[in-house]
């Protein structure tokens, strides 16, 4: 490949760092093009068909939806992240499936203002937190000793947590030990480092008190 990949993204959408993470794995250059969501430029809403982060561009095509764009990215590059047994990434890509719902969650959790819409929230993300755990194998990664995929697609997802709980103790993760190895190893590896700036705790905290969720009330009353 001989174009440099583009990346348009923003500073903290974990669709967007599935995609950074992926590529860091695979030791490409790329070039990472944040924009501001608030405000869209008008050259991405014509790259963009939904009007959302991340979209790859390779020359003149553009490409949208992380899923797919990962799947172009295992097809076109070195390092693979997908196994080479159909059967398991099939398995694999339903469970990036399910990351995306996880990502739903997440959104309530950042996002509501209320306690009990967020409860409800937390009850639903630790069902599923639930799921995962009785699947997973993390040693160290989602399916054992090589980091695949899925683990690009999660490492975003509990990045959040690490916020959260600074804010209080909500117990969605608790009694769930391979979960809490695996997060661990995902907090370590460097291509998940990588993926957002340091600012990335404070930035999240700015958009949950631009929503005035109920986590945002929670760490001003905390502050105050
Ligand atoms: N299904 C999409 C979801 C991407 C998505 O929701 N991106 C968000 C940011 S994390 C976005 O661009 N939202 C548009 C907006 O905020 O206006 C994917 O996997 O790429």
């Amino acid at each position: 490949m001989t174009e440099t990949l583009k990346l348009i993204s923003h500073k903290l959408c974990p669709y967007v760092q599935r995609a950074v993470i992926s590529l860091t794995e695979k030791g490409v250059p790329f070039e990472r093009i944040d924009i501001d969501l608030d405000n869209k430029p008008e050259w991405f809403l014509k790259i963009s068909p939904l009007g959302k982060v991340p979209v790859l561009q390779i020359g003149d095509k553009a490409v949208f939806e992380s899923a797919v764009i990962l799947e172009y990215l295992e097809e076109t590059l070195p390092n693979p992240l997908h196994s080479k047994d159909p059967l398991t990434r099939a398995e694999h890509r339903a469970w990036i499936e399910f990351g995306s719902a996880v990502l739903g969650d997440i959104w309530g959790l950042e996002t509501v203002a209320d306690e009990a819409t967020f409860n409800a929230k937390a009850k639903q993300a630790a069902d599923k937190f639930a799921r995962l755990e009785a699947r997973l194998v993390a040693a160290p990664w989602f399916d054992g000793e090589k980091f695949s995929l899925v683990d690009a697609v999660f490492a975003p997802a509990f990045r959040y947590f690490d916020v959260f709980e600074e804010i209080g103790d909500f117990g969605i993760l608790d009694n769930k030990p391979k979960i809490a190895r695996w997060r661990k190893s995902l907090r370590e590896r460097p291509s998940v480092v990588a993926a957002v700036s340091a600012e990335y705790p404070a930035l999240l905290r700015t958009f949950m008190k631009k929503h005035k969720s109920y986590l945002s009330q929670l760490d001003q009353r905390a502050a105050a």
